[in-house]
């Protein structure tokens, strides 16, 4: 498939940097964007998603957008308002005025956190499970996939929603070694996720080939992801330093883990 001209939303952020590094080996051209200045991007594109001509002019003439940029952890009501919905809407308007044909929008699995956790030998969880957010920020990727769908059936946008489990560069917790998501099967993913025909509004999951997989990845498999790495190979040695998760604890029952604690962990 012809490499793409993408705007690259949150350019700055973890899985931002990562993509920059990794997605150009694609062929695809970044135009990146974020609220922040970004490192070695002299000319990325600075802007809030507040500012609606800002977006509108940021994605004209690309095939696709990536769209990173928001608040990626638990915050504050009407910051995540703002950001994710508020914010959201504002991309979807630029992109249905300058008719770009699809989006790759960066869902989560806290979409789904208080979903249970497949034990062994229980089937892998579906992307047709119901929303089950773990947090304000998951309810507000809930919103952002029927927004997504809403762009779908009403003005003819495409995306891929992708429940991102936990992309970076290893995983850091027990949890992880479920719901990692490693740079380059990343880089894979949104390769497959830009490049797969017809895709309408699609909802993936998005982790790596894991021994521990939680998730059902045959809709991303179907868009032509082939996932190449596995958490296992970091499983004796975080499991050795972190022990298992207690049983009936957040990241023993739940697929969001401690997100869904109240308050979550790293807020207390
Ligand atoms: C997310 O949605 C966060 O953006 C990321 O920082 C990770 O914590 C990830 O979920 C996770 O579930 O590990």
């Amino acid at each position: 498939p012809a490499p793409r001209t993408v705007l690259l939303t949150g350019a700055a952020g973890g899985v931002g940097t990562l993509m920059r590094e990794l997605l150009p080996a694609y062929g695809h051209a970044l135009r990146p964007l974020d609220v922040l200045p970004v490192p070695g991007a002299p000319d990325a594109i600075l802007a809030d998603l507040a500012d609606r001509a800002a977006l509108r002019e940021a994605v004209r003439g690309v095939d696709a957008v990536i769209h990173l940029a928001g608040i990626s952890l638990e915050a504050g009501f009407d910051a995540l308002v703002a950001a994710n919905i508020t914010g959201l809407h504002h991309l979807y308007e630029a992109v249905r005025e300058e008719g770009v044909p699809r989006v790759v929008f960066a869902s989560s699995n806290h979409a789904v956190g208080f979903t249970p956790r497949p034990r062994r030998d229980e089937p892998p969880v579906p992307v047709s499970t119901p929303h089950r957010p773990d947090t304000f920020y998951g309810l507000s990727k809930a919103f952002g996939e029927d927004l997504a769908q809403y762009y779908w059936d009403k003005h003819g946008v495409e995306t891929v929603s992708v429940r991102i489990g936990s992309c970076l560069p290893e995983p850091e917790s027990v949890r992880m070694l479920s719901t990692w998501l490693s740079p380059a099967d990343c880089a894979r993913l949104f390769h497959a996720a830009l490049t797969a025909p017809e895709v309408g509004h699609t909802v993936v999951y998005g982790s790596s080939a894991n021994t521990r997989e939680w998730w059902d990845l045959s809709s991303a498999r179907a868009l032509g992801y082939e996932p190449k790495d596995d958490s296992e190979v970091f499983a004796e040695r975080i499991i050795a330093e972190r022990g298992l998760p207690a049983p009936g604890s957040a990241d023993d029952v739940y697929l969001g883990g401690h997100f869904c604690e109240d308050p979550p962990r790293w807020t207390r």
